[in-house]
């Protein structure tokens, strides 16, 4: 196969062997965000697809994810980074109940790497244990990931369990998420929170968002 379809297909497969050099021969044409975002999340995509119409069983979806994690370890250090810092600070955990964290990790890593500072809870966190963090570290911006449909329900009870601790003016909310839809965020869950709730569709929405939020 010619490299980036054979990028794609070991993600699918799962197959790390070999990884490391066909991302740095990658890298030679292409930059690293576009390999993860051209190839990579194609490659995820399909596995969701297989694994959503049964053709594909859990234990093999989990070996994806780790060769996507594998890759994008290796692809991060030679990201581009500003210059910037400093531009504020985000508490981001993927919520209650819900374990997929890649998407997370690359709103973390894209972040990072434009001047925000995030604080990383990982994965299953309660509202508890983030507005905790949020407080404790003054960040600026809350941010919840979430994959399951059912997660979309705990953002929900999230926010209004952050109206309910009075901190809704305090901390606006970035949320993302395949689950997620724009008018599920700005029609259900905006009418719910006293403070602003924003939807990322994706890793560099979430960034303009942060932008947005910090000016
Ligand atoms: Co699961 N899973 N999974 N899974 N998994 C989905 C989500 C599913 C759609 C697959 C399917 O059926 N087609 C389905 C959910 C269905 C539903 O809820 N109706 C599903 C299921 C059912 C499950 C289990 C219940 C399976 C089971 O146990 N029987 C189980 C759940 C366990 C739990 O959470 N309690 C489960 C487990 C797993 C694995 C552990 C095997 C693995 C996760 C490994 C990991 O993350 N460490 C896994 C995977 C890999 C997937 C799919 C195939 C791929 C997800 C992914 O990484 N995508 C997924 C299929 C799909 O999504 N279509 C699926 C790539 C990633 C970059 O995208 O996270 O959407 P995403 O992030 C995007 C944007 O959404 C956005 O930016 C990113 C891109 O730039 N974004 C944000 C995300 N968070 C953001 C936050 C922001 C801003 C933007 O600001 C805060």
């Amino acid at each position: 196969l010619p490299l980036f379809e054979r990028l794609e297909r070991r993600i699918v497969d799962g197959e790390r062997n070999g990884l490391g050099d066909d991302l740095d021969e990658a890298m030679q044409t292409v930059p690293p965000l576009q390999i993860i975002n051209e190839t990579l999340l194609s490659g995820m995509k399909t596995v969701g697809e297989l694994f959503g119409s049964g053709q594909m069983q859990l234990p093999f979806v989990l070996q994806s994810a780790e060769v996507m994690k594998t890759a994008v370890a290796h692809l991060e250090p030679h990201m581009e980074a500003t210059d910037d810092s400093g531009k504020g600070r985000i508490v981001l955990a993927t919520v209650k109940g819900d374990v997929h964290d890649i998407g997370k990790n690359l709103v973390d890593i894209i972040l990072s790497n434009n001047g925000y500072e995030v604080v990383n809870l990982g994965i299953k966190q309660p509202i508890a244990t983030i507005l905790d963090a949020a407080q404790d570290k003054k960040a600026d911006v809350i941010g919840m990931s979430g994959l399951l449909v059912k997660s979309t329900v705990v953002m929900k009870e999230n926010l209004g369990e952050l109206n309910s601790k009075g901190v809704a003016e305090q901390f606006p909310v970035l949320l993302g998420g395949a689950a997620l839809t724009r008018s599920y965020v700005e029609n259900d869950l905006t009418a719910v929170y006293d403070g602003d709730v924003y939807y990322a569709r994706d890793a560099f929405e979430g960034l303009r968002l942060m932008d947005e939020i910090m000016t």
